[in-house]
């Protein structure tokens, strides 16, 4: 498959825009202006941004509890992510969500989430629902490795296989489930190869590979689209940090530094940043500076979110139930 030169300087922006935002996000939480738990995924951006390029603004994405790269891959803005980890009234869930539970119908959105493998079962149904409606819409549901191993995950798929549903099923394998390494909890090489006990396409994917997660994705976002149902990719990758941002000295503890830094040398944004400036389709200029951009975007969004009010006392009975009135 051929990518034209377009789609891959997206691809290398995508992930700076992710890794940006990260960075500055951790930092921030280690001095304190964020409170809760955080989950990053440095050393991950590939896997958002790869089936993210594939997806329209109409089209549905659920996610994890490391959610940040999804959201932002998926036309999440910095502003009101920042004010959403700072708890304020203008994030994209008034403040009462933070890291783990963004949502943004309007992006398509429909919510990342704190319980492992809790978005498997309602991506099945919101596929369900594209089909009731006889839509052309695709849901994409990531999840970890960990994920791939509860209940939800075989009832999810199964349904969505019994029903064709347009979902793509994405595992992010970042080899552990916090401290517990995937050879530990799983009894295949391949989690892909799962896919047959639904019936549907499985493929396992370099998930470093900003261009081989997009081409894989393609396949199966078309394929859903077209009414030829779900299919699970499961992308190998690694996350650069510990499980959380507070983890005892960033996840040394159950891994070793060699082992890290093998893996950031396979850093997917080194990789295609190397790539792109060998091969002249962006200069080492352009990319310092949109690097600078993003900088400067996260200033204006940590301005927003500090200027911004807290959620009123009130606020804290809104959108528990509907309201019928
Ligand atoms: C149902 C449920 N069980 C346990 C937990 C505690 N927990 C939070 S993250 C996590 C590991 C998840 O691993 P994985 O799915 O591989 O995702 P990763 O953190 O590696 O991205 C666990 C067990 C939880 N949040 N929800």
């Amino acid at each position: 498959m051929q990518i034209d030169n377009e789609t891959k300087i997206r691809m290398l922006k995508e992930m700076l825009k992710i890794r940006s935002f990260e960075e500055k996000i951790q930092e921030l939480y280690h001095a304190g202006y964020i409170p809760g738990s955080m989950h990053l995924s440095t050393g991950q951006e590939a896997v958002p941004v790869g089936v993210c390029l594939n997806l329209l603004k109409s089209d549905y994405l659920l996610s994890s509890h490391r959610g940040h790269g999804h959201v932002l891959a998926k036309g999440g803005e910095y502003k009101y992510m920042m004010a959403e980890l700072y708890g304020k009234k203008t994030g994209y869930c008034g403040g009462k969500g933070g890291s783990m539970h963004f949502a943004n119908v309007k992006i398509g959105v429909l919510g990342t989430n704190g319980i492992v493998g809790g978005g498997i079962c309602i991506a099945a149904g919101v596929g369900f629902s594209i089909k009731y409606q006889k839509s052309e819409k695709v849901t994409v549901c990531f999840f970890g490795d960990g994920a791939a191993n509860t209940g939800a995950f075989h009832e999810g798929l199964n349904f969505a296989a019994v029903l064709k549903a347009p979902v793509v099923f994405i595992i992010e394998n970042n080899q552990y489930a916090i401290s517990v390494p995937r050879k530990l909890s799983d009894c295949v090489e391949d989690l892909s190869i799962r896919a047959a006990g639904y019936n549907m396409p499985g493929v396992t994917v370099d998930g470093n590979d900003v261009m081989a997660v997009y081409e894989t994705a393609k396949t199966a976002v078309e394929r859903a689209r077209s009414g030829g149902g779900p299919a699970l990719i499961e992308c190998r990758t690694y996350r650069w940090h510990g499980h959380h941002a507070g983890e005892p000295k960033d996840g040394l503890v159950y891994r070793s530094q060699e082992e890290i830094d093998s893996w950031k040398e396979k850093c997917p944004i080194k990789r295609l940043r190397e790539a792109l400036i060998a091969g002249n389709i962006i200069t080492e200029k352009e990319v310092d500076t949109l690097e600078k951009e993003f900088q400067q975007e996260l200033e204006r969004a940590i301005d927003f979110a500090e200027k911004s009010p807290y959620p009123d006392a009130e606020a804290l009975y809104e959108n528990v139930y509907i309201d019928e009135g």
